[in-house]
């Protein structure tokens, strides 16, 4: 018996990107720990990634390419060769590129791959195609630009420092779900006296872990931290020196904004008690290095830019920033440090072709647009159900003259709609390279298995349709190993004071954080409270988009699942028992309504069966469904992004899942399914 240790990176969309030392025995990979040397994994996996052996040997995975042979969603397909396949879609993209141009075809993807060559290897082949572009802004682009609009380019600290600081503010993450290893520094800052306090809109998991848990209305904390503001301004609170030599705009905040956020109105709008808004601005005034994590949850609003800027704001007032262990943290970029240019190959561009909101997918399938789109190729991605709005994406899916390619692991909901399915390798079976998001972190990994079955990488497949299109460029016939290098070189010289040998070799590194000329990265040099180049250059609350229906739906992660990720793992989906609504009991009773049987959740969008769990976890008005079900294991026809909605974000065309408004009555189509697993 053959029996290795092996080392790769964890691949999946979540911050952390841990380093993995997988056991291959006899070519089959059959145990996954966390590196106990990398500085952030240390040793460490979440119960997702426990058993990612079991995800790469699942039974589900799709072995070989696939024609339908049944109607569309019908999950009926015949096995056919690569060959075959790679020739069909050439000859079907070849006609609709005749009759009505290549931005007819869309290419559709996103992080299921967090690797720089893998998840965005398709960008060069539409580029060269002319396809239609795709703006990948599903996740946290409203984030992305409230950070932006006040910090401008300034990295983000590292997540380690949080360990320094007295008072840790987990302000709409659930980070005991998504982001496990940012809590070393929290349980460190513990440790040294320092307090935690979580602000979110129920009792997650991570509630559990806090000092204080402030539960705010869903989509106010843009308010919060306004009110904040005005109450650390009117006790004397500021650090004026800071304010003076660091910031742009305070007395313009001063003036014209924070009036407007007296206590009674914060506390009208966000559900926090005066008395609460006070002791909060007290205690964060008076801490010494005040540290906050901000998430995305509280971004995915009609809101969201501005409630980021807010939020972001906010401890420039205490100076907190330029004191060790305090400030924000959002997101790292190591993105300066390598030559993503490269890999997406932009230059590949012969005409600009019009680009398509990923979140408006629905939109874009089933309304009239010039030309029509006709071919939808979608790769690391599962917009079928992660989506929003799964009743018009699902529309389009069916359309019997749309050409859907899926290039999957799994017999996904997306792949059932699919013309041809091509078998997807996991991490473990091809190489590139990660960065972490929240941390520093990058390290390359080799393939430490075979592919299973016929699968390839999304790099080998979009080498063969190059070459079944007729592409002459060398570039497209390169290996993964020769893109990988090639981008690596390339990279060189803005990683040459690191040690860039353990990356080629596959050691975890940690990068330093990119430096500028500047302390802060603005056009001013300072922190832009007051920011001139945008539409409100000050930030305010602004109301999220709302509804009439009376109770709000928080479409959170679950611990178990990563978006529509691990669902193919039986023991994971146990862990999450059923697909889940959870609503208070005062909700539950004023509608007739008992924990464990089946229900029905509708808006103008769609109607999704739950099975109903009734917890004082949320508060009256607010409904929480976790994790993005595969339809196969819905009480129902749908899961939860039938209720979710194609709206966009104040900025950064972000989506806005969280901002849904629903009713929920007895369910329609079954009896009462009292589960004893469930009480
Ligand atoms: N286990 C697990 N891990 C994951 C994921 C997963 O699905 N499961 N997803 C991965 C991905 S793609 C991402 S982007 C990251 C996301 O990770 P985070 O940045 O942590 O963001 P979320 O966990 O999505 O944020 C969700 C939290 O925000 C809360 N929230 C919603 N609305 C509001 C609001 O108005 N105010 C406040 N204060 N809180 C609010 C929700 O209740 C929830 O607890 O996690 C990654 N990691
Ligand atoms: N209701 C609700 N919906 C949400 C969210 C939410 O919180 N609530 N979160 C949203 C967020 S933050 C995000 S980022 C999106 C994510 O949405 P998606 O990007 O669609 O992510 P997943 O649902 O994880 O699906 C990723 C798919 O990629 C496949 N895959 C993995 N590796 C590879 C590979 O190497 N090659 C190929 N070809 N395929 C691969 C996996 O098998 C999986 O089916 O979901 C969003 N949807
Ligand atoms: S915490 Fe995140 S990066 Fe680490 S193993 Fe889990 S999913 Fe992967
Ligand atoms: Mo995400």
């Amino acid at each position: 018996m053959c029996r290795e240790i092996k080392r790769s990176v964890c691949p999946y969309d979540c911050p952390d990107a841990c380093s993995l030392l997988v056991e291959v025995r006899d070519g089959k990979a059959c145990n996954v720990k966390g590196d106990p040397d990398h500085p952030f994994t240390r040793g460490t996996l979440c119960p997702k990634m426990n058993h990612y052996e079991k995800t790469v040997h699942s039974k589900r995975r799709l072995t070989t390419p696939l024609l339908r042979i049944g109607p569309k969603g019908s999950g009926e397909f015949k096995p056919v060769s690569w060959e075959y396949a790679i020739a069909r879609i050439a000859r079907s993209w070849q006609a609709i590129i005749d009759t009505c141009g290549a931005e007819a075809i869309l290419p559709y993807s996103y992080a299921g791959t967090m690797g720089m060559i893998q998840k965005e290897a398709g960008h060069p082949f539409f580029y060269r195609l002319g396809a239609s572009r795709l703006d990948r802004t599903i996740c946290s682009p409203a984030k992305s630009k409230g950070w932006m609009a006040v910090m401008g380019a300034t990295p983000t600290v590292s997540p380690d420092v949080a360990a320094q600081s007295d008072l840790v503010i987990i302000w709409g993450a659930n980070t005991v779900s998504t982001n496990i290893h940012f809590l070393h520094g929290v349980n460190k800052a513990k440790k040294n006296g320092g307090k935690v306090w979580v602000i979110d809109t129920y009792q997650t998991p991570t509630a559990a872990i806090s000092d204080e848990f402030f539960l705010i209305r869903p989509g106010t904390d843009g308010a919060l931290a306004l009110g904040l503001m005005h109450l650390l301004d009117r006790d004397g609170l500021l650090d004026r020196t800071f304010l003076d030599q660091q910031v742009q705009g305070f007395s313009e905040l001063k003036e014209q904004i924070l009036p407007n956020y007296p206590p009674p109105i914060v506390s009208h709008l966000t559900g926090l008690p005066i008395a609460t808004l006070e002791a909060m601005a007290t205690a964060y005034g008076h801490a010494r290095a005040p540290f906050i994590r901000l998430g995305s949850g509280l971004t995915r609003y009609g809101n969201g830019a501005m409630t980021a800027r807010s939020i972001v704001a906010l401890p420039a007032l205490v100076g907190a920033y330029g004191k060790p262990g305090g400030g924000c943290f959002a997101d790292t970029s190591t993105g300066c440090y390598f030559d993503k240019a490269s890999v997406h190959r932009e230059d590949f561009i012969d005409r600009p072709t019009r680009i398509i909101n990923m979140n408006q997918l629905g939109h874009a399938l089933t309304v009239e647009n010039h030309p029509p789109i006709r071919s939808l190729y979608v790769y690391a991605a599962n917009p079928a159900v992660a989506a929003p709005d799964q009743n018009q994406v699902i529309k389009g899916l069916e359309r019997e003259d749309l050409f859907t390619v899926v290039h999957e692991r799994f017999m996904t909901d997306t792949a059932r709609y699919a013309d041809i399915v091509l078998p997807a390798t996991s991490s473990l079976e091809h190489e590139d390279i990660y960065r972490a998001y929240g941390s520093y972190c990058v390290q390359r990994a080799f393939p430490v298995i075979l592919p299973v079955g016929e699968s390839k990488s999304n790099w080998q497949v979009f080498s063969l349709l190059a070459h079944a299109m007729g592409f002459k460029e060398s570039f497209f016939q390169q290996s993964e190993s020769e893109m990988l290098e090639a981008f690596l070189l390339k990279s060189a010289h803005r990683l040459h004071e690191v040690d860039f040998s353990a990356l080629r070799s596959g050691q975890p590194l940690e990068l330093p954080i990119p430096n500028g000329d500047k302390l802060y990265q603005t056009p001013s040099g300072k922190i832009e409270i007051f920011n001139p180049r945008l539409e409100h250059p000050l930030p305010i609350y602004m109301a999220p988009h709302g509804g009439d229906l009376p109770l709000q739906l928080m479409t959170a992660p679950s611990l178990y699942a990563l978006n529509s990720s691990f669902y193919e793992q039986d023991d994971l989906r146990r862990q999450q028992q059923k697909m889940l609504l959870m609503m208070n009991p005062a909700d539950a009773e004023s509608r007739n309504l008992v924990a464990g049987e089946q229900v029905t959740a509708r808006n103008e969008r769609g109607e999704v069966d739950f099975i109903l769990d009734v917890t004082d976890k949320t508060p009256a008005g607010v409904v929480v469904a976790e994790g993005v079900w595969w339809i196969e294991f819905a009480p129902g026809v749908r899961s939860v992004n039938a209720l979710t909605s194609q709206r966009l974000t104040d900025d950064g065309g972000g989506s806005t899942f969280y901002d849904t408004r629903i009713e929920v009555e007895k369910g329609k189509s079954r009896d009462v399914l009292l589960s004893n697993s469930l009480i």
